[in-house]
């Protein structure tokens, strides 16, 4: 594969990006020539953010493509024994698995074929649950393969949460495992699958890939293992399995994601533009040049395993690494021996894992060449000085740049970023937006500031083509969270400031939402969980600065109860939250209160129990609009 479209230069940079801003359409379908299409496009782009409808948003439209068919099929030619996905074992003496670009597309034909046998149609849901095996990555593509919609849910979540999303988007057909390795632990899958489905009807199958050889609950008629699936394809002869024809705005996937209210949404992304969105921003944020090996080391349970683990450096022909276990084990030195092992020359990972392996001090360092290692990159929260000197010269040596990616679930790639060895760099600032974004930083009364050296809320004022489309099952409720608060903008939930030289730096959620080790949990969906309890009559959940996990979950409780045991209680909160949302979501503080500072009209007064839980006792600003300011005291002599 070769990148016309990649930058080498600063100036390449603006002049991409003066390009890009001054004839989108032009810029964006020059990009889309270096892809596969069955059928090129009418009109590269109509929309309109504002109105009743809103958003309408359609890029490449009249085209028709399957993004599998850009993946692997079109890599076959020239590519076929490049490796397409190198998977690394959570245990270490378990041997890797190295799938070239002919390998996985015969396993993606073989699978996209069993969900066929199954019944699978296109436009059908599918809900996929499983560790980071290869076969997830087979699955999510299968299903991309013959036009099925994915739902992927990260392996912490609870049979309820599952069970919402399930019906949420109505899935016809569940991909799961037995069980998932993860560092000494074996996670049962299959049993959370069978519980969150006595809830679910529209489910007929369930697809089970044995992982941990732990025994499961098959049913009769629902339930089938991956493999004998797989044989009886075989046996079949059906080796290859035509691309399903796709419309550019076709739903590629469902991914659900935390807001400021109790029920995460399912964010709809579609095919062409976040194809070419995802390539786009792979091929220049990392400067991934051919041959290269690259390891993201997130999950694709979330958006950044989607669109930099899977379908970004797929579409690009190159060589993604997935890791099935954690950073921390066996030892705290993993991710530097893989680094080592495969020879890693790009390494993707997250603030809240650098700086647990921080933690463990440099012994885990010491020993490790690094030295295939060229660009270093940061996902999921801002990332704090500290991290960024200790990555940037303990793992980097001095001589990797860090691109601090700005992006979020909604935004499918990313907005934000350096461009590896092409921008200069800034510790705790994402730097320049890429080529077609075209952020805004807006006031408090809604307006736009212009000008360099201010803060405000981030939004974005232009398409991209990456970005959502809308809220499954509800577009409405995309308009209202995405459209509403500044009309004719799209509003990211983020506060940021651009410094004097127009860099960005982004310093975290305006809204209700907390990120927890990057993952992003609602303050009102933790809270709706504790006061499932029995024993439970209010809660308010606030997020506090964490050393590791950037904000850890404070949770303040008024019990209707309070002879029992209180430490016993605490637990049963935590065992109701992970029930209910699952084990990331539980609180790292409990504090029982007789009140919440609620105002006049019953509105609880959030900032004053966030700046209690932070741990400030003197500035908590004006308290006499309380209804009762006396519980203030209270909260602040007992805090924990
Ligand atoms: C990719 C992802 C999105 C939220 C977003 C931010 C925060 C992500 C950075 C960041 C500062 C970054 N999707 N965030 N990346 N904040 N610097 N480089 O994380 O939907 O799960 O989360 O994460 O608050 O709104 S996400």
């Amino acid at each position: 594969m070769s990148y016309p479209y990649q930058i080498k230069s600063l100036d390449e940079y603006h002049d991409a990006y003066k390009k890009s801003i001054s004839d989108p359409a032009k810029f964006w379908a020059a990009i889309a020539e270096n892809f596969l299409w069955k059928k090129k496009w009418n009109n590269v782009l109509s929309w309109n953010f504002t109105g009743e409808n809103a958003p309408q948003i359609k890029w490449f439209e009249g085209a028709k493509l399957n993004i599998t068919e850009n993946c692997l099929d079109r890599h076959l030619k020239d590519s076929a024994d490049v490796p397409a996905l190198i998977w690394e074992p959570n245990d270490p003496k378990e041997n890797s698995v190295t799938l070239t670009y002919k390998q996985l597309h015969e396993k993606v034909c073989a699978f996209a074929n069993v969900l066929k046998n199954n019944g699978v149609k296109k436009g059908d849901r599918i809900c996929i649950y499983m560790g980071m095996i290869p076969e997830l990555a087979i699955a999510v593509l299968s299903c991309a393969r013959i036009g099925a919609i994915h739902s992927v849910v990260f392996g912490g979540f609870s049979a309820q949460s599952i069970a919402d999303r399930i019906n949420d988007a109505a899935c016809n057909l569940v991909i799961t495992c037995d069980g998932a390795h993860r560092g000494a632990k074996a996670i049962p899958l299959k049993p959370i699958i069978d519980d969150a489905l006595l809830q679910c009807t529209s489910v007929k199958k369930v697809i089970v890939y044995s992982r941990t050889h732990t025994p499961v609950a098959m049913m009769k008629d629902r339930d089938v293992w991956w493999e004998d699936e797989i044989k009886k394809v075989e046996a079949q002869g059906k080796t290859d399995c035509p691309a399903e024809e796709m419309d550019a705005e076709d739903p590629l996937f469902i991914l659900y994601t935390s807001g400021s209210t109790g029920k995460p949404k399912g964010v709809v992304h579609t095919t062409a533009g976040y194809m070419i969105y995802t390539t786009y921003t792979f091929v220049n944020v990392f400067n991934y040049q051919p041959d290269e090996i690259y390891f993201c080391t997130a999950d694709i349970g979330w958006v950044t395993g989607h669109s930099y683990i899977v379908y970004g450096p797929l579409a690009a022909g190159a060589t993604s690494m997935m890791f099935e276990g954690i950073p921390t084990y066996p030892d705290a030195g993993r991710f530097w021996d893989i680094t080592d092992k495969f020879k890693v020359n790009i390494l993707y990972t997250a603030p809240t894992a650098i700086r647990a392996l921080m933690a463990h001090g440099l012994d885990f360092v010491k020993d490790k060449k690094l030295d295939s290692l060229r660009v270093l990159g940061s996902v999921g929260e801002p990332i704090n000085e500290e991290a960024w000197q200790w990555f940037y010269k303990n793992i980097g040596k001095e001589k990797c740049p860090i691109v601090d990616t700005w992006w979020q679930t909604e935004t499918g790639g990313i907005l934000i970023s350096a461009i590896a060895g092409v921008t200069k760099l800034k510790p705790s600032y994402a730097t320049l937006p890429l080529p077609g974004i075209q952020p805004a930083i807006m006031d408090e009364k809604g307006n736009e500031i212009s000008g360099n050296d201010v803060s405000g809320n981030l939004c974005i004022k232009f398409p991209w083509p990456g970005m959502l489309r809308t809220t499954w099952g509800d577009h409405e409720r995309c308009r209202k969270t995405y459209f509403d608060a500044y009309p004719g903008y799209y509003f990211t939930g983020d506060g940021c400031l651009r410094d004097e030289n127009g860099y960005y730096r982004i310093t975290g959620r305006v809204d209700d939402v907390l990120n927890v080790s990057g993952h992003r949990i609602g303050t009102a969906e933790v809270e709706n969980a504790i006061n499932k309890h029995t024993n439970v009559v209010e809660s308010a959940v606030v997020g506090f600065p964490h050393d590791i996990k950037g904000q850890g979950i404070y949770a303040f409780v008024i019990t209707e109860k309070q002879n029992g045991d209180a430490e016993l209680t605490k637990k049963d909160i935590l065992e109701t939250v992970t029930r209910i949302i699952g084990p990331i979501a539980k609180p790292d503080k409990i504090q029982f209160v007789k009140g919440l500072p609620k105002t006049r009209s019953g509105k609880i007064m959030r900032r004053i129990l966030r700046k209690i839980a932070e741990g400030e006792t003197e500035n908590l600003g004006d308290i006499s609009t309380l209804l009762d300011p006396a519980v203030v005291e209270e909260i602040k002599r007992e805090k924990v």
